[in-house]
């Protein structure tokens, strides 16, 4: 496969609530879009990165200045491009993980529709739907937090997800454990504490937890390993992971008892599915995490989490949670679950008069 061009299109998305973490507020979702243009097929990729480097050091128009300066250029000069070999040609530019799986979904989009394979076929599902979660955010107070809860249950999410800050840990989870009783619940700290904070941590123990996800900064994985020895809820990592190696050496030092695997920010879905591999031959549970993406993101997102691997409900829910319209057509909760699409590549299409409606710019960059 020859690449003839690469377009960047962002957009922007207006969510249907601000949607807080310990990491600050959004209100709307700022999403950079990368179609990549083949003779036989186009694909779609969509960029994970934030605005700004709160989440990680990648924002958008980092990963849109090095998709236009470095990574288009190098992957439009080369021949018989095919998504297997992307990692390994853009390798030379250290890091920028979420523009590479940006691009590198959008060229495995568009060699799957020129063969006619799904995505879900390609990585591996062995389910036609997944158990959709959500992640609820931090609120003003304990009476919002419950009945953002109880609309999420109602709509029939299987999992809740709390995210977390100090000051907003114990008296939340309480509340909503009190209240909802035996339902499937979580918590995400977004490395919000240190290792100083291991007894507040551990006041989380009475609660039954799935696991609590990221307590700590990205960096110290010694130290959630320490973490991990002084509280009973199975530490996650989320941040950590940028790699298959990162995840082996959180594995092997103890860090980890369960994976988040993020596609954008592990450089793709090829890499994912490593994670995958390893994860599953270690007997460590993973899931599907989710950063706010439109249904091109949420549509491959789905498909990763039809993996056998995918033992938890992850972060996919449907594109209500975020969107009051979505890019493409919207993906919709069935009995708590969401349907892996089948149709070629990613399966969905964005619909041409919703990507004009939220269009901010864009620009093809065409091969010399
Ligand atoms: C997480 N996602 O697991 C992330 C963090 C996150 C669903 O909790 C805009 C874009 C806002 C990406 C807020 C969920 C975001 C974002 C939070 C990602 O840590
Ligand atoms: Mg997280």
């Amino acid at each position: 496969m020859d690449i003839t061009g690469v377009e960047l299109r962002r957009i922007a998305m207006p969510l249907v609530a601000p949607f807080r973490t310990s990491f600050g507020t959004e209100t709307a979702r700022d999403v950079l879009l990368v179609r990549v243009v083949t003779p036989d097929a186009e694909g779609w990729g969509e960029c994970v990165a934030m605005s700004e480097p709160v989440y990680s050091s990648e924002y958008v128009d980092g990963a849109a200045e090095v998709i236009r300066r470095f990574l288009a250029p190098t992957l439009m000069a080369a021949r018989d491009v095919t998504a297997e070999r992307v990692a390994s040609r853009l390798a030379p530019v250290r890091g920028h993980r979420m523009a590479k799986a940006a691009l590198e979904t959008a060229v495995l989009d568009a060699q799957l529709r020129a063969r006619g394979e799904s995505f879900g076929a390609f990585l591996g599902a062995e389910r036609d739907r997944v158990p959709a979660g959500v992640s609820v955010g931090i609120m003003d107070s304990i009476p919002e937090l419950l009945d953002a809860v109880d609309g999420y249950l109602a709509e029939g999410y299987l999992r809740i997800k709390l995210k977390i800050e100090p000051d907003w840990d114990v008296v939340p989870v309480r509340a909503v454990r009190e209240r909802f009783g035996d339902i499937l619940l979580q918590v995400d700290a977004n490395a919000a504490y240190t290792l100083a904070d291991a007894a507040t941590l551990a006041r989380l123990d009475d609660f039954d937890l799935l696991l609590i996800e990221q307590p700590l900064a990205e960096d110290d994985i010694r130290q959630h390993a320490e973490l991990a020895r002084l509280i009973r809820t199975p530490v996650c990592l989320d941040e950590s992971i940028g790699s298959v190696e990162a995840a082996a050496d959180a594995i092997a030092l103890r860090a980890a008892r369960v994976i988040n695997i993020k596609p954008g920010r592990v450089g793709g879905y090829l890499e994912a599915r490593r994670i995958h591999d390893l994860c599953r031959a270690n007997g460590i549970p993973v899931w599907c995490g989710g950063m706010l993406e439109t249904g091109i993101g949420r549509a491959a997102n789905v498909a990763l989490a039809a993996l056998p691997g995918f033992t938890l409900p992850g972060d996919t829910s449907a594109s209500s949670r975020y969107f009051a319209r979505d890019v493409t057509s919207p993906f919709v909760l069935e009995d708590g679950h969401l349907r892996v699409p089948e149709g070629a590549g990613i399966g969905v299409d964005p619909l041409p008069d919703a990507l004009a409606e939220f269009t901010t710019s864009s620009e093809y960059l065409a091969a010399v």
